[in-house]
């Protein structure tokens, strides 16, 4: 598909997440779109978002637990591209209003504090990540009913990513047993999502790993300084007007939002 075409399929996605209005899925108009065409478009979506001052701050790996590959009948990770003015102050406030569908996952996230590159091992992924936080990431799918049919769609609509929020401890990640930290989810008070660490990827540092290898296929790095969210440990939960969403990490402490009209 040529390069004209990812810059209009772009404009298409990015048009409907300024005005909150879904559109149907892209492969029922282009239905050879490929996964490198919609990581091109991905990209050109996010230069879209450059150019109108926003910055890129770290990259989001998704459906890389097999709670949400069911959810979503999808099979295999993704990454998308999280900026500044994607992120929600620790206990801040989410506002429903300009988002579509909106709904959060519990997750854990890294800051690296070196450039990766390529393929690394697990312990070199541990060397380059500086922190370890709890995190949430609220997603939101440019789709009509959150529904696509493929993985292009959903890599070309910058991986469902939206916003998200980082929990105010930072530790290091090796002062952890990261693949064991009981995760647990309440809304309102009631727990609705529960599980171990290990639901995401086996173990949240390989999510770097992989991000590393897809960002690789691409000739691709991963920038010192960047966050990465190493995707969700269970299935997703849809948002309503006054939840108080908060998410407890064994060892990582407690990150909460509020959801507004
Ligand atoms: O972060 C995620 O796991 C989401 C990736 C895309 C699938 C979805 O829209 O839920
Ligand atoms: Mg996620």
């Amino acid at each position: 598909m040529p390069m004209t075409n990812h810059q209009e399929l772009a404009h298409v996605l990015d048009r409907a997440r300024l005005d909150a209005q879904p559109i149907p899925p892209l492969t029922r108009t282009h239905p050879d779109l490929t996964l490198k065409d919609a990581y091109a478009i991905q990209a050109e979506g996010v230069r879209l978002r450059t150019a109108r001052g926003e910055r890129v701050i770290g990259l989001k790996m998704g459906l890389t637990s097999e709670a949400k590959r069911k959810q979503m009948n999808l099979d295999s990770p993704v990454y998308g591209v999280l900026t500044q003015q994607m992120q929600v102050s620790a206990g801040g406030v989410f506002r429903l209003q300009g988002f579509i569908h909106p709904k959060i996952e519990p997750e854990v996230a890294f800051r690296t504090s070196r450039e990766l590159r390529g393929r690394i091992s697990r312990e070199e992924a541990l060397d380059a990540c500086a922190s370890v936080f709890a995190a949430m990431e609220i997603l939101d799918s440019r789709y009509l009913d959150f529904k696509y049919f493929s993985l292009p769609d959903v890599v070309a609509d910058n991986s469902s990513s939206s916003m998200f929020v980082l929990g105010s401890l930072e530790r290091p990640p090796r002062e952890l047993a990261l693949a064991k930290l009981d995760m647990s989810m309440e809304v309102n008070g009631a727990a609705v999502q529960s599980a171990l660490s290990s639901a995401i990827s086996g173990d949240p540092i390989l999510s770097v790993v992989q991000l590393c290898e897809l960002l690789a296929e691409r000739d691709e790095a991963l920038p010192a300084g960047s966050i990465v969210l190493a995707g969700a440990a269970t299935a997703a939960h849809m948002l309503q007007p006054g939840d108080e969403v908060r998410l407890t990490v064994e060892g990582l402490g407690s990150v909460s939002v509020s959801v507004t009209r």
